[in-house]
């Protein structure tokens, strides 16, 4: 009887094993579609290239404001950070901010000159993603750019009065 037992457990055992194995291997599997599901924000904890509570994104950290303030405060609070207020210079990177929050400033502003938009690091746009019938300089008061998440991604900005409080988007490059 006991040999028949310990027989059992043994195989019983055995089982048990091949059975983890094989649930191991399906998993492994699914690792790159979980990776996938995960958003930038948990992803870049696994790097810390970026600040806490940075994102990560092709070798650039960006950070999404909790609160609104102006155009002009929510830059200072960037370069307080050692950034400055994000620069769309892709497509890629039009399509990321645009997906982090509905309405925020971006780098962008004509405050100089009436009609010329600079980026905050002195450069024009080499290619723009305006909403339609944007930038209006509506009652001649708007010389600051938000991205409008609900516009469509490829045709996020708008210009608006640069007193107005909206949430913003700070960048800088990795440390
Ligand atoms: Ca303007
Ligand atoms: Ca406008």
């Amino acid at each position: 009887n006991k040999k028949i037992y310990t027989y059992r457990t043994h195989t019983h055992t055995r089982l048990t094993v091949n059975k983890q194995k094989t649930q191991t291997v399906n998993m492994a599997s699914y690792i790159p579609v979980l990776s996938a599901r995960i958003p930038p924000t948990v992803q870049s904890r696994f790097c810390q290239r970026c600040p806490e509570n940075w994102m990560e994104i092709n070798s650039r950290c960006y950070f999404l404001s909790r609160g609104s303030k102006s155009w002009k405060e929510s830059r200072a609070d960037c370069q307080s950070k050692d950034a400055d207020l994000v620069i769309i210079s892709s497509g890629e990177e039009q399509r990321f901010i645009t997906g982090l929050k509905d309405r925020a400033w971006i780098g962008l502003t004509d405050e100089e000159n009436e009609g010329i938009w600079k980026w905050v690091d002195g450069t024009a746009p080499a290619k723009t993603y305006w909403h339609h019938q944007q930038p209006d300089n509506f009652l001649k008061k708007e010389h600051c750019v938000e991205a409008v998440q609900s516009y469509g991604e490829l045709h996020t900005w708008n210009d608006l009065d640069c007193s107005t409080r909206r949430h913003w988007i700070c960048e800088k490059s990795v440390v």
